[in-house]
């Protein structure tokens, strides 16, 4: 299951293509069934129908823990640090890993969670998010982690649309020099779901809550009632390990599902592989565990391999920029995984505060959630990794569960900017807009991969039909990812971006017509449009046009816009805040009434030399008036 150079690579690939059943048969032996598998695989993707391992019985944190106790129950799977450097950092081996998922599963089976049951985690970067979403694992309950910056409109809506009967949180969290209460957001989301029965309240700062009887408890209170001990539950290969919202270019988010074996083994196998995880190496991936990428490569991966992970609760500029230096010295990290997003606004304070540390532990740097540009990837190469650590641009989707498209650390070719070569068992194509295979290298397409994985999606939640539309039906047979790519000369492929109406702020994806919803709600807009523009330190920006009632006097612009951008907060949350807001009197639509939101973006990249071609507007003279409006 371990590649260790690069011949192996090309081998296990080409197995991978040629006997794909075999291929993955032979890395899922290496974990623990209650029970083997009839088939390997079976699928088509017209429905599309992906099943892995059927007939396996099995339960991942068995995998993830349990198999690790008898010769490594000492060693500390994790590490977590606080926001604050004041407070004292915690650690739990394996064996006190194991006690306290077991014990938080005791409590979810006390206050009656089954198999199959929703569970909605809205928690900061605290151990008892990691051991509530492996206690949901562990009973058999599908967990549904929501990143906690987003707002009591965005958090009800799934949960409703997950149908959860159980909310954990915690009473407030830290993020920075910020302190929020989410207690209190849980509290306002509930008056719009149906389906809670119960809310589970972790005590973090000891804020006052408002618990309501019957409805509200407090972990620790319920902790007290039940012991350590919790045999597994045992679940089909098939069934629902998690489902993760995701923003697509239409509609409400989506609640990605993933299952249960395949995504085990994948999530496994590309951990260990692209980061080329030896014993003993400490892993500090800086995503929250409300994305995938905390899901796969800060909880699950790691853990799989009985790796020590580390958890932190905090941003990387608090204190002061030095934070995650002094965290990689404090505990000798070997593996620093982040976000180019972070890496910029690093890059912003500096280098000074990175002079005091050599940081002689660190092996691998990686990299994910948008394209890191060269000059970020020069930056990471030379002061965080002084010019000796390998650097993984490691490319995946919520939907992709694991990492598809990456070097693996210091065995297969890197180039800055460009993830480079697919995995064992991924079959990465380019396609043109006529769904043509595009053959070899120096070509641009649009990346589909043309033969299931593992750890891909199974359905989007309660809605199979949105599945099939979204991901299997713009090229048939393909599996359609919804960014660009160039393969260079080499078969390295570099990641563009999104092509469909998707922006990636930070690494965080909305929908452009999300954030339109969004902005409609507050009672001065009339009609909106949103576009993504390129911004230094975000990756995207987000440019709203927005048509009032009568076009705003200058005097009134200004209050408008923090109106405008409150209506989106409290609608999403403050991670989707415009950049951008120009008033418009109209928008650019053909006849037929679509706006052409190639020319406004355009607008807001500040381009305007060349339009295209703008005889089918409805009314060409609105685009003069946006030119001039432009906010630069
Ligand atoms: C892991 C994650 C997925 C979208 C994806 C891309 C973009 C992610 C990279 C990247 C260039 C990368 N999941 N993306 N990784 N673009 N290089 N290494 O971010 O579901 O939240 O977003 O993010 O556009 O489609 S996600």
């Amino acid at each position: 299951m371990h590649i260790t150079d690069y011949s192996e690579y090309q081998i296990a690939y080409q197995k991978s293509l040629e006997e794909p059943d075999l291929f993955w048969a032979e890395i899922a032996e290496h974990f623990h069934w209650r029970k083997k598998w009839n088939k390997v695989l079976e699928w088509n993707f017209e429905e599309p129908n992906v099943k892995w391992f059927q007939g396996a019985k099995l339960n991942i944190t068995e995998n993830c823990i349990d198999r690790h106790l008898e010769k490594n129950g000492n060693k500390i799977a994790l590490i977590w640090e606080p926001n604050d450097p004041s407070e004292a950092h915690k650690t739990y081996t394996f064996i006190e890993l194991h006690k306290e998922v077991c014990r938080f599963a005791n409590v979810l089976k006390n206050m009656g969670v089954d198999k199959g049951d929703r569970v909605c985690i809205y928690m900061p970067m605290i151990p008892e998010l990691a051991f509530a979403v492996l206690a949901c694992a562990r009973i058999g309950a599908v967990h549904s982690v929501v990143f906690a910056g987003f707002s009591a409109n965005s958090l009800a809506d799934r949960i409703n649309d997950a149908g959860a009967k159980l909310v954990i949180c915690s009473d407030a969290m830290s993020r920075g020099s910020k302190q929020l209460p989410l207690k209190n957001v849980v509290d306002e989301a509930l008056k719009t779901c149906s389906t809670v029965e119960k809310v589970l309240v972790v005590n973090r700062l000891n804020w006052p809550i408002h618990l309501r009887n019957g409805l509200d408890f407090v972990y620790d209170m319920e902790a007290e009632k039940v012991d350590e001990n919790c045999p597994a539950t045992e679940m089909d290969a098939e069934d629902m390990l998690f489902m993760l919202y995701t923003s697509g270019s239409t509609g409400k988010p989506k609640g990605v599902v993933h299952s249960t074996a395949g995504y085990m083994v994948y999530t496994a196998y590309s951990f260990l592989n692209v980061f080329q995880y030896d014993i003993d190496d400490i892993h500090f991936c800086t995503a929250d565990i409300g994305w995938i990428t905390g899901h796969s490569y800060i909880l699950y991966g790691p853990l799989l391999n009985g790796a020590t992970t580390v958890m932190f609760e905090g941003v990387p500029n608090h204190p002061d920029p030095s934070r995650f230096w002094q965290l990689i010295e404090k505990h000798s990290v070997t593996h620093f995984y982040t976000a180019p997003t972070a890496i910029r606004s690093l890059m912003q304070s500096g280098t000074d505060h990175l002079t005091p540390f050599a940081m002689h532990s660190l092996k691998v740097l990686g990299s994910v959630g948008e394209p890191i540009n060269e000059e970020a990837w020069h930056w990471y190469h030379v002061n965080v990794g002084k010019e000796r650590c390998q650097i993984v641009d490691t490319w995946f989707q919520t939907e992709t569960g694991g990492i598809l498209i990456s070097a693996l650390a210091g065995i297969s070719p890197t180039r800055p900017a460009h993830a480079g070569q697919p995995l064992p068992g991924i079959h990465a194509v380019l396609l043109d807009s006529k769904g043509n295979e595009i053959e070899g290298n120096d070509k641009e397409g649009y990346l589909c991969i043309k033969f299931p994985w593992p750890s891909m999606l199974r359905t989007t939640y309660g809605d199979h039909e949105r599945c099939r539309q979204t991901y299997f039906s713009a090229y048939k047979g393909y599996y359609f990812t919804g960014d660009g790519a160039r393969r260079d000369e080499n078969g390295l492929y570099r990641i563009i971006g999104r092509v469909d109406d998707v922006i990636n702020v930070s690494g965080h994806r909305f929908g452009t017509a999300e954030i339109e919803n969004a902005v409609n709600q507050n009672k001065n807009v009339v009609e909106s449009a949103v576009v993504g523009y390129p911004h230094e330190l975000k990756g995207q920006g987000i440019y709203v046009y927005v048509i009032c009632q009568n076009m705003p006097e200058a005097a009134e612009q200004n209050w408008l816009r923090s109106s405008i951008i409150q209506t989106v907060a409290e609608e999403i949350g403050a991670i989707a805040k415009p950049d951008k807001i120009q008033f418009v009197s109209g928008l650019p639509k053909t006849r037929s009434g679509k706006i052409m939101r190639r020319i406004l973006r355009k607008v807001a990249e500040g381009d305007v030399s060349n339009l295209g071609d703008t005889s089918t507007l409805l009314d060409p003279l609105v685009v003069e008036e946006i030119i001039i409006g432009a906010v630069l």
